[in-house]
């Protein structure tokens, strides 16, 4: 008997098709919930899963008895019981280095924009209110030569900081990180207390993952320690940031503007004020989705799956204690 693989992730038919060689798979497209009835029966079958953006519980966990690993599309994996996993040796396999570069454009695209207003401004064109020349009133900030502060330094963060002083001479800073002597002496990097990044820093880049020590990091005491000509980007995950801190910040001026790829909740609520506020550039978690880059974290995961159902290394294990003896 083959073992089974739930797709629940967006795979394309040759992907499907590379799995489906040694295993039999069952695709999900578009499922949104575990609570789909269709999945969870067969989950109690399942042996390897592979997908993106559901909430694994340990209770589902309990449905799958025969499971071995899952592969996520992602290279963030704090929708999953990493714990629990590792107790019931199931291996947890994510997509990191594939969406590193894609990612930091992503950063850098809400640098740019927050900082140069170029919503709200295109905007302004489109309701066709660009009647007159454009004044102070429109006038933005300037990204080259400022300080860019990185909240996290991994490889996303240091593909954000190299953008920033390969491509536009600013002072990289960087906090939540270890020491990284490497990337000091390739880009000019500092490495400070996170208090002394939020004061010295002119743009502020979250880029760590979510974690019991990273939620809300970023609250109401440490906006007011950010410039208020500070602009803020998020493309980690939303719950890093308490949002109504943000929120205040943003609308009694304490920080200039904030670019949001990512939100406490997703998709954000219709009642959110953040999407209608002129001082922020809010996007629909787009961080890796290009087609290249959606194509190549597919893949990885592909093979990630492979590999851990076969009893063989795969190439990214989040949980390498879950291996059993082979
Ligand atoms: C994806 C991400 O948008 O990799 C991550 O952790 O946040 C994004 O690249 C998301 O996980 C869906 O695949």
């Amino acid at each position: 008997m083959k073992k089974r693989i739930l797709a629940y992730g967006r795979l394309n038919d040759d992907q499907l098709a590379q799995l489906g060689q040694d295993f039999e798979v069952q695709a999900f497209p578009g499922l949104a919930s575990a609570d789909d009835p269709a999945f969870r029966a067969a989950l109690s079958d399942a042996h390897g899963l592979i997908g993106a953006s559901l909430a694994i519980t340990p209770e589902l966990l309990d449905a799958a008895p025969k499971l071995e690993a899952i592969a996520t599309i992602s290279v963030g994996y704090d929708n999953y019981p990493v714990e629990a996993l590792t107790r019931r040796g199931i291996l947890l396999c994510n997509t990191p280095d594939v969406l590193t570069e894609t990612t930091a454009d992503t950063g850098f695209l809400l640098i740019m924009a927050a900082a140069r207003r170029a919503v709200e401004l295109a905007e302004m064109v489109k309701r066709g209110d660009w009647q007159a020349g454009i004044g102070p009133e429109h006038f933005g900030s300037d990204v080259h030569g400022k300080t860019l502060g990185l909240i996290g330094f991994g490889r996303i963060g240091a593909a954000v900081a190299r953008r920033g002083a390969l491509g536009f001479g600013m002072k990289v800073r960087y906090a939540m990180a270890s020491p990284k002597p490497l990337l000091e002496a390739e880009l000019g990097a500092e490495r400070r207390e996170l208090d002394e990044l939020l004061e010295e820093s002119d743009f502020v880049c979250v880029t760590v993952p979510l974690t019991a020590e990273t939620e809300h990091l970023i609250g109401e005491r440490e906006f007011a320690l950010m410039k208020p000509s500070a602009i803020f980007v998020n493309i980690a995950r939303g719950k890093v940031v308490n949002e109504a801190a943000l929120i205040e910040a943003l609308e009694m001026g304490r920080i200039r503007a904030a670019g949001l790829d990512v939100f406490e909740q997703e998709p954000l609520s219709p009642e959110s004020p953040l999407p209608h506020m002129t001082n922020v550039v809010a996007l629909p978690h787009i961080g890796s989705a290009t087609h290249e880059t959606r194509t190549a974290m597919a893949q990885r995961a592909v093979d990630n799956l492979l590999l851990a159902l076969r009893g063989e290394h795969p190439i990214n294990l989040v949980n390498e204690t879950a291996r059993r003896p082979a």
